[in-house]
């Protein structure tokens, strides 16, 4: 669906509540306009649904391309239940974008499975900027909030698959 048709700060079902998570934020700095607006956006659900500034997590790499190894250092260090990876790519003159995008989303989504543990694709992909401001904060809404959102829904999810 088209996020034109969609907000993406409202969500269809309430926000979960976990108990007891850590949640690592990886938001790269290309872009920051953007990222740090998306980031925000994140921190402001997760914090709606009782997570506190010490289970949240937050490192920085240069680009979207590098999203997925900032995320597996954390599944690595094992010191977090999800990551959240928040990125903007921004269409370009050159065939770049589809390269990045096919990269981050299939990096991610390797990640997803290999460590079972939710790994979010907080990216926006975008034709322009204004595109992507609009789904940062504008009117379209603010794709980290989806993305925080889609963490906890996930995490929500293992939790009841486990007991
Ligand atoms: N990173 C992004 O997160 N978003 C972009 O829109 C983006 N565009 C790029 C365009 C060019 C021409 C180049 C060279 C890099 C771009 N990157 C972008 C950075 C990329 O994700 C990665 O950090 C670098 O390519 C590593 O050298």
């Amino acid at each position: 669906m088209s996020s034109s048709l969609k907000n993406l700060s409202n969500f269809t079902s309430s926000l979960p509540l976990i108990q007891g998570v850590k949640i690592g934020i990886v938001v790269a700095e290309w872009n920051e306009q953007v990222t740090f607006a998306l980031r925000d956006g994140a921190i402001q659900t997760l914090k709606k649904a009782g997570i506190t500034d010490e289970q949240i997590l937050i490192t920085y790499v240069p680009g979207s391309f590098e999203l997925p190894l900032g995320a597996q250092f954390f599944l690595e260090s094992n010191t977090v239940d999800a990551v959240i990876c928040i990125g903007c790519v921004i269409q370009g003159e050159t065939p770049h974008f589809t390269f990045i995008c096919d990269a981050v989303a299939q990096g991610i989504m390797r990640l997803n499975l290999d460590y079972n543990r939710p790994v979010i694709f907080g990216v926006l992909t975008t034709l322009n900027l204004q595109q992507a401001l609009d789904r940062s904060g504008g009117k379209h809404g603010n794709k980290g909030d989806e993305a925080a959102f889609t963490a906890l829904k996930m995490l929500a999810l293992q939790r009841q698959q486990e007991t």
